[in-house]
């Protein structure tokens, strides 16, 4: 499998929540590499982008006034498989369908304050970590133990 990498963002709850580092910890103790990791309030522009998708939805409105509130945690998360399992430590949209053990499943109940996104797939994550980040933003290290989390 080709070694992906996907855009994971902490929301305003979150961060609010003081929910950082128990968000962070999951990836890292999954065994995820962590590439790049910012905090920022992002802009309309920036929101309208990343939501662009849910434009003509009826929560769109309410949705950009939630990301564009105050500070988001932005990282890039590299490893084999990462989109699609970022999205099972993440949970159902719907935090109270989201299995426990997930992140939405444990530390959230209400679909519009659902503490985190990750990207959904192969193009979407390309397009938003392109949107979030600078390449220069963006590290590309070798853990020193990496040769005991890669399969032989
Ligand atoms: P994000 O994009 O935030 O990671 O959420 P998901 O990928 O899990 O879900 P989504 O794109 O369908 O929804 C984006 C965002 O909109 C909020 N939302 C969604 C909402 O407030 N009301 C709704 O009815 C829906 C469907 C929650 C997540």
């Amino acid at each position: 499998m080709d070694v992906e990498r996907t855009f994971v963002a902490i929301k305003p709850d979150g961060v609010q929540r003081g929910l950082i580092s128990e968000i962070l910890g999951r990836f890292e103790r999954k065994g995820f590499k962590l590439i790049a990791l910012k905090q920022l309030r992002p802009s309309r522009d920036l929101a309208e982008k990343h939501y662009g998708v849910h434009r003509d939805r009826p929560f769109f409105e309410g949705l950009v006034e939630f990301i564009t509130s105050g500070p988001v945690v932005a990282m890039v998360w590299e490893g084999d498989g990462v989109i699609a399992s970022a999205r099972t430590l993440i949970g159902a949209t719907k935090p109270l369908e989201a299995n426990p053990g997930t992140i939405r499943g444990d530390l959230a109940v209400n679909i519009g304050r659902n503490v985190i996104h990750g990207s959904d797939g192969i193009e979407t994550a390309a397009f938003e970590i392109g949107l979030w980040f600078e390449p220069s933003e963006i590290n590309d290290w070798m853990p020193s133990d990496q040769s005991w989390r890669s399969e032989s």
